[in-house]
């Protein structure tokens, strides 16, 4: 497996970004977000685990430590986990972090939308991650979606981090198939053109991906140790949008009871003041392997 590309060389050059973005969907950059806020929102979901007593008892809730046998999204147990974290004012401010609105506000030439609807990960060691697959299957409005992706802390590989299939956004969906892990569907991507790469992060490093590029969860091979990360979506302002988008992960609640006890209002509803396109969210760009759909025509290479 090949080393993502380090793109802080084009970081403040619109031009040259958009035509890395354009060749490889996908760019990674080192020393991008504010490590205070993400210091800070990482100590909010080490609490949150050793307050579900997920963290090994006697050890630093810091070391992110479990032995517990793993729970993993979809199953009940995960629900109050997940309703504490999708709470948190820090969670949701920091899918505004500066770097990253700046950085997409170049690519898109246009005023950044970050969807709301803001993703946390918390993978047990040796549990099934996330199988290969094409965001824009789930989200929809506009492939121009860029996700973030950003550890919650160090990611060396081994801890699981993300490998991503280098320019495999640019022949369209593909169809999927019924696969284990996070979303329930995955690309099969046995002889695909292209490079997988990953990487290791360091803290404040952030890896983004066009929401029909091909990436995968990669195995937590610790014994011991939670890989916590977020992931957050972004477009240009001016391209349509789901509802969907618009709405809390899961939508338990809705947005009044996620903003109960935030100290500021300033990031509450802040996507109401755009005048945005939405569009339908179908069902019809599952197309299934199992029913005998094609994949996209690859051009020579
Ligand atoms: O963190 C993961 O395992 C999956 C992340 C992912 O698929 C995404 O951010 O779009
Ligand atoms: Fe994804």
């Amino acid at each position: 497996m090949k080393p993502y590309t380090n793109s802080n060389d084009v970081l403040n050059d619109a031009v040259a970004l958009r035509k890395r973005a354009a060749r490889d969907g996908y760019l990674f950059f080192t020393d991008l977000v504010d490590l205070a806020a993400l210091r800070a929102l990482r100590g909010r979901f080490e609490e949150i685990l050793a307050r579900h007593q997920w963290i090994d008892e006697g050890t630093a809730a810091s070391d992110l430590l479990t032995t517990k046998e793993a729970v993993v999204e979809g199953m009940p147990e995960f629900i109050p986990v997940l309703e504490d974290f999708q709470r948190l004012e820090e969670f949701h401010a920091f899918a505004h972090d500066p770097g990253v609105l700046g950085m997409l506000g170049r690519l898109f030439g246009d005023t950044v939308l970050a969807h709301p609807r803001n993703i946390g990960r918390i993978v047990f060691p040796t549990t099934p991650t996330t199988p290969p697959h094409q965001d824009y299957v789930h989200i929809q409005g506009t492939p121009d979606v860029w996700t973030a992706w950003i550890p919650l802390g160090d990611c060396p590989r081994a801890l699981g981090g993300i490998q991503v299939l280098a320019g495999s956004h640019r022949v369209g969906v593909y169809p999927v198939q019924r696969m284990s892990g996070a979303g329930g569907v995955g690309v099969p991507t046995d002889g695909l053109p292209g490079d997988w790469v990953a990487g290791d992060f360091t803290a404040g490093d952030a890896l983004f991906f066009h929401s029909e590029t091909i990436h995968e969860g990669l195995p937590n091979t610790t014994s011991d140790r939670f890989r916590l990360s977020v992931d957050y979506r972004y477009q240009a302002v001016s391209k349509p949008v789901t509802e969907a988008s618009l709405l809390p992960h899961f939508n338990r609640f809705g947005w009044d009871w996620v903003y109960e006890g935030w100290q500021s209002a300033d990031l509450q509803y802040y996507w109401r003041e755009f005048d945005l396109e939405l569009a339908p969210f179908t069902r019809d760009v599952y197309r299934f392997v199992e029913d005998g759909a094609a994949g996209p025509e690859h051009p020579p290479e």
